[in-house]
């Protein structure tokens, strides 16, 4: 038999939720994995009706796909992907497309486009968000490569996708790496909101001196508002949480060490190489690097100066509660600010030629960063006149001119209890530093004239100046 219409190689958390969804739309999948008793496994929980079968050799896997062959692949980014291509390239004809649903770095996306171009292969970088659930049951997909293959995918990708109004939360975004591009800076943006809901967290717990599960009940309000999105709406859950008989919420059993797997430091890393500022994401990376630093923390712990500890809760819970909303909501914000102006920088740089407001509308649902704000910033987009900036937005404009008050207050507030707000406060600090017609980059100017003879460009003559500093 050959008309299995795509075939999945790696049955780890991803793949096997995936090719459940495509079973369930009533696809024909065939499956693989390098380690065999992971696919009998699989094999044996599934229901038998399911149009899943499984191969345990990649001849006996290719074989069994109708052509031109889809295969997509979900196993580990990096090394195991090359290594997959490897095994899978001289199995493959022209025409077969391969998909890579994983977080592959995009650079490494081009170049194994170009190794199966040469065989008349297309590759397709499809970036996959919604962790286990969305892929059970309707992800958000971020396909790039060449257009005519996304065609021949596309009724299956829409068919698993999540909805959002209707439409599925799918499209193709351009060529080459752009799919993995986009997921890239998705994920750099789901590093800030995780961060700047920790820094809420942190000020409700070590500065208002709540319990976890009262944390978790705000959460809950909160994600009833404009604050609605899937990060907040997990951490009402996950603070009110407590294993079956246990007297603590698991929250506080928790080690305070995030690890990760590099795509919010590749965010970071590739707005530096384009000259785009990304503060907010960046400042999440640092504060995950800094969470690990365990042993050196708890030592200066004992040695640094803070203020004195707060020795009661605020008074006004209830103004500290429409404060931390309005905070978050703007650091939300300033968060897919910077990832779109990233976007709309590589966009260029690159030729992806990407559509923003198809990107955020394909964020609105299925994805680690859905959230209601995602439709006001699709509309945003969608306009006949998009602003460089979302900041710049007349909705966007007058949101955080209602809170950035109060936004101020919070980072007052931390810096005076000593709680750390790197996401709360560098959002600020963009948001400051986007709306200053007139920044101290004179001064930056003319100290690299002094001291390297740089030159300096000047308000009142055009043409690059050199000052004698020193002269008396
Ligand atoms: P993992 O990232 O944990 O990868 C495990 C899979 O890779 C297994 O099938 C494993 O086979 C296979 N594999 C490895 Br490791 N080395 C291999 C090699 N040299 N040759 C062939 N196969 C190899 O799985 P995952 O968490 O399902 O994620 C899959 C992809 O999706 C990753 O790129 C991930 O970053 C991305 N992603 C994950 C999530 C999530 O929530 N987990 C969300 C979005 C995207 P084995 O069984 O033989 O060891």
């Amino acid at each position: 038999m050959s008309n299995s219409q795509i075939g999945i190689y790696g049955l780890a958390v991803m793949g096997q939720n995936l090719v459940l969804n495509i079973a369930d739309q009533g696809f024909a999948v065939t499956v693989y994995n390098r380690t065999e008793s992971k696919t009998r496994q699989f094999m044996e929980t599934i229901n038998a009706e399911k149009p899943i079968d499984a191969a345990y050799t990649l001849e006996e896997f290719i074989n069994r796909l109708a052509k031109p062959r889809r295969v997509l692949l979900m196993v580990k980014a990096g090394k195991a992907v090359e290594a997959v291509i490897e095994q899978l390239a001289p199995l493959l004809e022209a025409d077969d497309i391969v998909l890579d649903g994983g977080n592959s770095h995009y650079k490494q996306t081009e170049q194994h486009a170009e190794r199966l171009a040469a065989h008349g292969i297309a590759y397709l970088g499809l970036g996959i968000s919604g962790g286990e659930a969305g892929a059970r049951h309707g992800p958000s997909l971020m396909p790039g490569g060449p257009p005519e293959a996304y065609s021949a995918v596309q009724p299956i990708l829409e068919a698993i996708a999540a909805e959002a109004q209707g439409e599925p939360c799918v499209a193709w975004l351009g060529p080459g790496s752009a799919g993995h591009y986009v997921k890239m800076v998705h994920n750099g943006i789901e590093y800030a909101m995780m961060q700047a809901i920790a820094e809420v967290y942190d000020l409700l717990k070590r500065g208002a001196q709540l319990p976890a599960e009262q944390i978790g009940s705000w959460f809950e309000q909160w994600n009833q508002g404009v604050l609605a999105s899937f990060l907040v709406e997990i951490t009402g859950h996950i603070l009110q949480y407590r294993e079956a008989g246990s007297s603590q919420p698991l929250i506080d059993l928790i080690a305070d060490r995030a690890k990760q797997k590099g795509t919010g430091k590749w965010t970071s890393q590739d707005a530096l190489d384009l000259g785009v500022p990304v503060p907010t994401l960046s400042a999440a990376v640092e504060a995950r690097l800094l969470s690990a630093f365990k042993p050196e923390r708890k030592r200066a712990a004992t040695l640094l100066q803070g203020p004195a500890p707060v020795s009661h809760p605020p008074a006004d819970l209830k103004r500290l509660a429409q404060n931390l909303e309005d905070a978050l909501l703007a650091t939300f914000v300033c968060a897919y600010a910077q990832g779109f102006s990233l976007l709309r920088f590589a966009s260029a740089e690159y030729d992806y030629n990407l559509n923003l407001a198809t990107v955020a509308s394909i964020w609105r649902n299925g994805c680690i960063i859905r959230s209601d704000l995602l439709e006001a910033i699709r509309q945003t987009f969608a306009s006949p006149h998009p602003p460089a900036n979302l900041l710049t937005a007349p909705y966007f404009v007058r949101l955080l001119a209602d809170r950035q008050v109060a936004w101020r207050a919070v980072v007052q507030q931390a810096v005076q209890m000593g709680v750390p707000t790197p996401a709360l406060g560098s959002a600020l600090a963009y948001y400051d530093g986007y709306r200053s017609a007139r920044l101290p980059a004179n001064l930056i100017q003319a100290q690299r004239d002094y001291f390297g003879a740089h030159t300096y460009e000047r308000l009142n003559e055009i043409g690059q100046f050199h000052a004698d500093w020193q002269a008396k």
